[in-house]
């Protein structure tokens, strides 16, 4: 798994890996995650290695190890320091802060930094912000915390027992990385679908007025911008909602907390299903490997790239299968 980035203290390399640690943060304040990435692969490699590296020269045969990686090697065993990770430019600050509100992008981030903003309270008092943007200030702090799997365990049972009352044939599943086992979440992901099949347009609605009833929902975002990165139409196909909101488990933790519910037709469950389990990094990996087979994989269906015919929706099983990938459980999916 290329997310942990711990080192041991007997490390051989270990100068070499703390700094490529803080390149890591480096690229994550600039938002860079092409080098996020790379940067923590590189750690993930560097760290395997059993022997000590006198020059870049000893990688040159590691795959995934690049040129302009081993030049940060050189440079690190050469002066002791990767500089680049020591010379920070003064905006990353502010803007990582910016960015942290929910509802404003790099973009955004870069904008409020123009304008002359340094802190929160600039942008509280002086910027124009839209609705998301105003509660992201609100729960800014909320929304930063992480919610311990205990917790996700009551708000499961709460949304789940208030969707089976609704109905108890429809199926609920809390998904993201709560499906894929995290110790502790984001945020609360779920996925509704009806199986009689049908159409229940009204069925999202209903969901969250209830969620609302019970003082559990307590302020709902814009959802018109739900992210499907490989939708290339702005128009939402029929027959899918979301809701994007902030909950709160009575008598929990006091924490507000971010909702996502995703209300799909029954037989597009299964590429539903893939998309909200990811992460991120294997839905682009699985898309990926779709495309080079001549497939396209959407949170609706695997389709021909050619002609865009339907070929699997219902079942992970079957688009798996399809694309002769074997299955593999949640848990296993955390790139
Ligand atoms: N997803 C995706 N691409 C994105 C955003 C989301 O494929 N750009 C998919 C994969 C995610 C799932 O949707 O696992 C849920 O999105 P979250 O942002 O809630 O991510 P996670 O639940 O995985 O992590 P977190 O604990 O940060 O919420
Ligand atoms: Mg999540
Ligand atoms: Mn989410």
């Amino acid at each position: 798994h290329l997310t942990s980035t711990t080192s041991q203290p007997n490390e051989p390399n270990k100068r070499i890996i703390d700094e490529f640690n803080l390149l890591v943060s480096r690229a994550e304040a600039e938002g860079n995650q092409w080098r996020i990435r790379a940067y923590k692969r590189a750690v993930k490699l560097i760290s395997a290695l059993d022997f000590k590296i006198s020059s870049a020269a000893d990688v040159a045969h590691v795959p995934g190890i690049g040129k302009s990686m081993r030049e940060k090697i050189d440079e690190i065993i050469k002066t002791g320091q990767a500089r680049k990770a020591h010379t920070v430019p003064e905006k990353f600050q502010p803007i990582d802060v910016f960015k942290k509100i929910y509802g404003v992008g790099p973009k955004v981030a870069e904008k409020f930094y123009a304008k002359g903003f340094r802190t929160l309270d600039d942008v509280r008092t002086k910027a124009t912000l839209t609705r998301d943007q105003q509660l992201g200030l609100k729960y800014y702090d909320d929304f930063l915390e992480r919610i311990p799997r205990t917790e996700c365990n009551a708000i499961s049972d709460l949304v789940v027992g208030v969707v089976k009352k609704l109905d108890p044939m429809i199926t609920c599943q809390m998904m993201g990385s709560y499906l894929r086992g995290s110790e502790s979440c984001g945020d609360a992901d779920f996925i509704i679908s009806h199986p009689d099949g049908n159409w229940h347009p009204d069925l999202l609605d209903q969901i969250v007025a209830e969620l609302k009833a019970c003082h559990f929902i307590i302020d709902s975002l814009s959802s018109t911008h739900f992210g499907d990165p490989a939708s290339t139409t702005k128009v939402k196909p029929a027959g899918e909602t979301t809701f994007r909101g902030v909950c709160k488990l009575p008598g929990g933790s006091g924490i507000a907390r971010r909702l996502d519910l995703l209300v799909v037709p029954y037989n597009e469950l299964g590429a539903a299903t893939i998309y909200f389990t990811g992460n991120d990094y294997f839905n682009r990996c699985v898309r990926l490997y779709a495309r080079k087979k001549g497939y396209s994989l959407s949170q609706h269906g695997l389709t021909m790239r050619e002609g865009g015919q339907l070929v699997a929706s219902k079942t992970e099983k079957e688009i798996f299968d399809v694309l002769g990938i074997p299955w593999r459980p949640p848990n296993e999916r955390n790139f």
